[in-house]
């Protein structure tokens, strides 16, 4: 039996792991921490929960030993646009966060999961059809992080032989816990706003093309992958999963064949805008299909669908 820990578990992606990884494996075995405690009281009562800094690397060790854990996913983590307003601050909590806990998983012996993201390329990367190994000098301080952290988990992998894996994420769309400070989070507000609404200001221009999964297909590609054979794994810790790729025009058409008076406008952001357009168009992901059997379930149709239903039926 497995015993899990997440950390940074009450976030956007943290908190739907955390459920999925509880009905999977049993709430007893899966603790959580945050920063937070003042959020999603079911998550919190729910198994064993523990208020601790991602930085704290004593305190993680301490919940580690007293759990038996040999997995641990870290996903605390500043996003881009939050990130690009406080460098600083993202330098120390992606960084410092990540390698508290893969000390804590050398001395522990466990096995961890670090998402990287689209925000480890840059403008100088191929944009369309991006390749698994390609060209990463990302111009945001996230991206940066990103690729540090890539590089950090391999060598923990090569020097100390920990079990580090992870994926790059391309902006994640859910409806459980709204994302935070995120360039991508326009693709889940779009779809509140339709519903109250009927009509959305975005922050990116109507063309800006970028990856997108919808939240069940990113979850299912973190635990597929910590369950992945590791004598297929060539790739590690970032591998691409490409699941859609739309701009805010389509997506906005999309909505309108359930949402017909539907409309949207635009306020760009310029700080969000040159984060989007420093970013791939659309991922290939051959890697992980071919090491580990990634194939993602939804599209830019079955996803809008899922999320309107879901959206008008929380608020009937
Ligand atoms: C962000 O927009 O910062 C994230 C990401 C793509 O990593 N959603």
């Amino acid at each position: 039996m497995k015993n899990i820990l997440i950390i940074g578990s009450l976030g956007q992606l943290g908190s739907e792991i955390a459920t999925a990884c509880r009905l999977r494996y049993g709430s007893s075995h899966v603790v959580l921490t945050d920063i937070r405690d003042d959020v999603n009281r079911p998550l919190i009562e729910g198994g064993p929960f523990y208020k601790v800094d991602a930085r704290d690397g004593n305190a993680i060790d301490g919940i580690v030993k007293k759990h038996h854990i040999d997995t641990i996913y870290h996903l605390a983590a500043l996003l881009s646009a939050t990130a690009e307003k406080n460098p600083l601050l993202a330098w120390d909590l992606n960084m410092n966060g990540l390698i508290a806990t893969l000390e804590v998983a050398r001395a522990n012996g466990c096995s961890v999961f670090t998402p990287s993201s689209i925000g480890a390329f840059g403008p100088t990367t191929p944009k369309q059809f991006t390749p698994q190994d390609t060209i990463q000098r990302p111009t945001s301080i996230y991206g940066v992080t990103k690729v540090a952290g890539e590089l950090l988990c391999d060598y923990y992998h090569h020097k100390y032989d920990v079990d580090t894996r992870g994926v790059r994420y391309p902006g994640i769309i859910s409806n459980m816990t709204p994302p935070g400070g995120g360039t991508t989070d326009y693709a889940v507000e779009i779809y509140y706003e339709a519903v109250k609404n009927k009509r959305y200001t975005c922050f990116l221009r109507g063309d800006t093309y970028l990856d997108m999964i919808y939240m069940p297909d990113a979850v299912e590609a973190a635990i597929q992958i910590m369950e992945a054979d590791p004598s297929r794994l060539r790739h590690r810790n970032a591998f691409n999963v490409a699941s859609m790729s739309f701009c805010p025009e389509e997506q906005a058409a999309y909505i309108r064949t359930h949402i017909p008076e539907f409309t949207i406008s635009y306020e760009i952001d310029p700080v969000k805008q040159a984060i989007a357009d420093s970013w791939p168009d659309c991922l290939e992901d051959y890697a992980a299909r071919v090491e580990w059997d990634w194939n993602p379930t939804f599209d830019l149709a079955s996803m809008t669908e899922d999320m309107i239903k879901t959206i008008i039926g929380r608020n009937a």
